[in-house]
Order: structure tokens, then sequence, then C-alpha cells
């Protein structure tokens, strides 16, 4: 902090503003005496507004009719916790980050005092962004340690507004904690709701690394690179987190106005575990959107989010550019408590076991016995005696399929009988062609044939609906190496190709 002090482009600030050369946002105008107001305007009631601190909001605005506010904001710099162990100089209004909460109503003509406390080393103005005029009072506020400036104006249009520092290096003091939110209710008020609440999102840029103990100040180098150690909401890791949650009941309607002070980084809003019934967008108050999961708030800018929570339970708010969120700071948490409602949110109901990675290894596992299985018939392929004996095998299988089967006809010995059956053994029909004997055995065969030179013409039942391919295999094996014929064996595969042809 007090190397921060030493800024040379603060000291270039304060050496500008004292010698009277200040450019538009950055320094003192001259002071014109209180304004002269109308008669209507005086004829207002005047009420002192109520500030809250984070996450607080005043109380609505009952009022149907405008008012003179006289707001008092006081500027203090403090050194406050950033997180654990970590220690920040905060420039702040009101005393915490963000400032202040301001509410006041659309029309009222507000009387604004800004009071730098005289412990400040610097002095600080203000910009709200609910004004209407040059600098948005930044002009109009430029104030010393132990000095109070006053200006007024009036809130012309409704939402809810960002307020922040625009005291050079501008980027410094809103990073220092300089910014709030000013929500000016529309004339006829907001829909009423059980439970407000007030946070904003800002970053800090300390020389430390996150976490880095001890009390840390900023690092303009950083600022400008936008790299910032810390993105927080209201103004430190863990504002609203355990202890500090804000809190709400089930049924309850909850109404949050968040707002980005920056300086640079925007803010992906959202609550794990909620929808928004109602989002503003940019806070202008006037239509909603309506169930929305994500809201995207600009820097100097604002949003107001409304919801009804159902179910009881911890609700997490994030900036879902989640590294914010988990390794930044930028969390806080909704409790709910009340009865659960378990058919909006039951809960876990089952925990049982799930085989998914094991269902994955056993299938790898199935596949490598598929694979050992081909390496083992390949090497029983080109092992020629394994080879002969499974050919045997098969032949021996096939005998009995004949036997059962074909010899009926074909005759034990294979010789088949004269003019009706002609013969397997040692035919040269057969012997010709593989393929149309498989072709004969599945399919049948009629109409006149020539076997060995001898001629029949007589009908075979196909055998598809009786064979498998195996035993067709087999038993094609057997004829092609009983009564003297010789042959290779048959396989399934060679029967199943020729079964699935058409005939
Ligand atoms: C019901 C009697 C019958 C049965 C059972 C029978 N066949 Fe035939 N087979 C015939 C006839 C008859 C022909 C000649 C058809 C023609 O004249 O067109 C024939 C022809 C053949 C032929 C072609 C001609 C040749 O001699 O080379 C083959 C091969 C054959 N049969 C194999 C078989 C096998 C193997 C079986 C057992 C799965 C079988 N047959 C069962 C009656 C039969
Ligand atoms: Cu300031």
């Amino acid at each position: 902090m007090r190397r921060s002090l030493m800024h040379p482009l603060l000291v270039l600030a304060c050496g500008a503003l004292l010698s009277g050369r200040a450019s538009a946002n950055e320094g003192p105008t001259d002071v014109q005496g209180p304004v002269v107001l109308p008669p209507e305007v005086l004829a207002m009631p005047v009420e002192q507004a109520i500030l809250t601190a984070p996450p607080h909001v005043p109380p609505p605005v009952a009022r149907r009719h405008a008012a003179r506010v006289v707001v008092h904001l006081e500027v203090r710099e403090v050194v406050a916790p950033l997180a654990d162990g970590v220690e920040y100089t905060f420039w702040t209004y009101g005393g915490t980050v963000p400032g202040s909460f301001i509410r006041i109503r659309e029309g009222d003509v507000v009387e604004f005092h800004l009071d730098n406390h005289p412990s400040s080393k610097l002095p600080h103005n203000i910009d709200l962004h609910a004004v209407t005029g040059a600098g948005g009072g930044a002009t109009s506020t430029f104030t010393a340690p132990g000095h109070s400036s006053q200006f007024t104006f009036q809130a012309l249009n409704p939402g809810l507004y960002v307020y922040h520092c625009a005291t050079a290096p501008v980027p410094m003091h809103i990073g220092n904690g300089m910014y709030g939110l000013i929500l000016v209710e529309p004339k006829d008020g907001l829909p009423p709701v059980d439970k407000e609440y007030y946070v904003m999102q800002g970053e800090f840029y300390t020389t430390g690394k996150y976490g880095e103990e001890g009390l840390q100040s900023f690092d303009m180098a950083k600022a400008i690179d936008e790299r910032p150690p810390y993105i927080v909401f209201n103004g430190a890791v863990g504002s609203l987190v355990g202890d500090k949650a804000i809190t709400a009941a089930v049924g309850e309607h909850v109404r949050i106005y968040f707002g980005v002070g920056g300086p640079n980084v925007t803010s992906s809003f959202h609550v794990i575990g909620e929808i928004f019934d109602r989002v503003y967008p940019e806070a202008g108050l006037s239509l909603p959107n309506r169930n929305v999961q994500t809201t995207l708030v600009p820097s100097g800018g604002a949003t107001v989010v409304e919801f009804k929570v159902d179910v009881p339970g911890t609700f997490i708010l994030v900036d879902h550019s989640l590294t914010r969120a988990f390794n930044k700071g930028a969390l806080g948490m909704l409790k709910v408590a009340g009865e659960p409602n378990r058919v909006i949110y039951s809960g876990k109901e089952i925990d049982a076991v799930y085989l998914g990675a094991q269902a994955d290894a056993g299938s790898a596992s199935a596949r490598r016995e598929a694979d050992l299985k081909r390496q083992i018939a390949a090497e029983i392929k080109a092992n020629p005696a394994i080879a002969g004996l499974r050919k045997e095998v098969q032949i021996e299988k096939g005998k009995q399929v004949y036997m059962g089967l074909c010899f009926a006809c074909h005759q034990p010995d294979g010789k088949g009988l004269p003019a009706a059956f002609p013969p397997l053994a040692g035919s040269d029909y057969l012997l010709a062609d593989r393929e149309r004997a498989i072709r004969t055995v599945l399919k049948g065969m009629s109409g006149p044939v020539t076997v060995n030179g001898k001629r029949y013409d007589s009908a075979m039942p196909p055998q598809e609906a009786v064979l498998t391919d195996q035993q067709v295999a087999d038993v094609l094996t057997y004829v092609y190496n009983a009564w003297g014929n010789q042959g290779d064996a048959f396989t399934a595969d060679q029967v199943k190709a020729i079964r699935s042809q058409t005939n």
C-alpha cells in the first residue's frame, strides 16, 4: 500500500490536481455554491437515505412520490482480509467492498455528500452511473482527506447502477475496492420479494500470488495485463461462505442485486442449482427475461435476478468462468432452509455398483480372447499335424451324418444304385466342383445328370433345413475322403457363403 502510494502516475495526477490542471474526470471544478431549487423541488419532503453494507439492502422505497434525499457517503481507507492470512489496504465507500448500497426512487432529487475521512491518505471522488451529467458526479466530488463535497442530481432513469471512484489512476482506485451500487426504483416500485441481497464482483491485482500471505499491495503491471490473482464477491475470498452465506427459506422469493466493479473483468453470473425466474438484463428494470441460467454482467454494469427457492440446500453463486470461482475466489453461498420436496429434487436415490470402466476392461479382455483364439487357429492351420487331426475329426463327424442320412440313397459304400442314385465314390461329377457339391447338398438336385458316364434323372431332396453349415462341411469332407476319394476339408464358412446365395 505504502509503495503504491508512491506510484508515479498518482503523483502526477496529484500534481495536476493541485495545480488546477485537472482533466474532466480527475479534478475539481469551481465551487459554484448551493443550487437554487425551484419551488416544486423545495416542496418535496426531505429524507435521509438509509445506507447498508453488503450483502444487505435498504428497505424498499415505500413512497409513491418524489423526495429530496440526503446521502452521506464516507470514504475510508481500511486494512482488511482479502483471503485467509492475506491483508489488503482497501479504499472504500462506507468501510466495505463493495461500498454502501444506496436506494432511491425515480424522480428523487439527491443531495449527495462525499465525506473523505481525515485518516485517508488520498483524495477521492465518485462517479454514479445513475447521474445524468458530465462525469456522473466525479467532477463535483473531488475531495481531499478531511473534506466533504456536496452536489445535487435528479434521478431521471430507474435502474440499478454502479458507482465508483474516478480519481486518477482510476483503475487503481476501483481496483482497491472503490465501487458500489445505487438502486433507482421505478416510480411504481419493484414487485415485492421476501429476501433481497447485494453482491458485487471485483478483481484484485496483488503483487503476491493467490493465497500469498501478508499485506499485499496493488500491482499496476498485473492490472494493465488484466491478470488478477483474485476475482471475488463482496471484497474477499469467502465473504459469502459458511456463516456469512446469504440465506432464505423454502418458498421465498429471492432478489439479488448483482454488480461488477471490475475494474476490468466481466462476470458470467450463475447460481448452481437454481434458475433465475427473472433477470432484468443489464439492470434495466423494465422487461425481465425469464428462465435464465447464467447472465453476463459487464464491468461497470449490473443485473437484477429473482428466483423462488423451492427446495432446501446450499446453492453456490459463481462466476461461471469457473477457475475464477474455484481458483480465484468468485464463489458465494445461498443457504436455503426448509422441508425437502423430493419430487422437485430427490437427493441421491440410489448408489449402485456401475461397471462402466470395468465393462470396458471386460470387453477389452473379450477382444483379447478373440485375438488369442485367432492366433491359435492360425497356429493350428500352420501346423500340418494339427490340421490333419482336425480333418480326421471332421471326417468322423461327417461319416456319422452320412450314415444317418445320405446312406439310404447313396449306399454305405458310396456306390449308389444303378439308374436310381448316382455314386459318390469316385464320382467325377462330385470331385470336379466343390462349390457345386455344397450347393447340391444344400439346395437338392433334379433333372438329368451324368456321373461317371452314366445318366441319372431323378431328384435329391434339399438338406439346408436339416443340416447345419458345419454338418454339411463335415459330411462333404467325409464324402471327399472316403472310398478312395481325396480332397481338402470343407469349412462351415464355405457352406455358409453358398447357403446365403439365392438359387
Ligand atoms: C432321398 C435320396 C437321397 C438322399 C437322402 C441323398 N441324395 Fe444325393 N442324390 C440323390 C439323387 C437322386 C441324385 C441325382 C439327382 C438327379 O438325378 O438330378 C443325387 C445327387 C447327388 C450328388 C451329385 C451327383 C454325384 O453323384 O456326384 C451328390 C454330390 C449328392 N447327391 C450327395 C449327397 C449327400 C452328401 C447326401 C447326404 C447329406 C445325399 N446326397 C443325400 C438322392 C439322394
Ligand atoms: Cu478513489
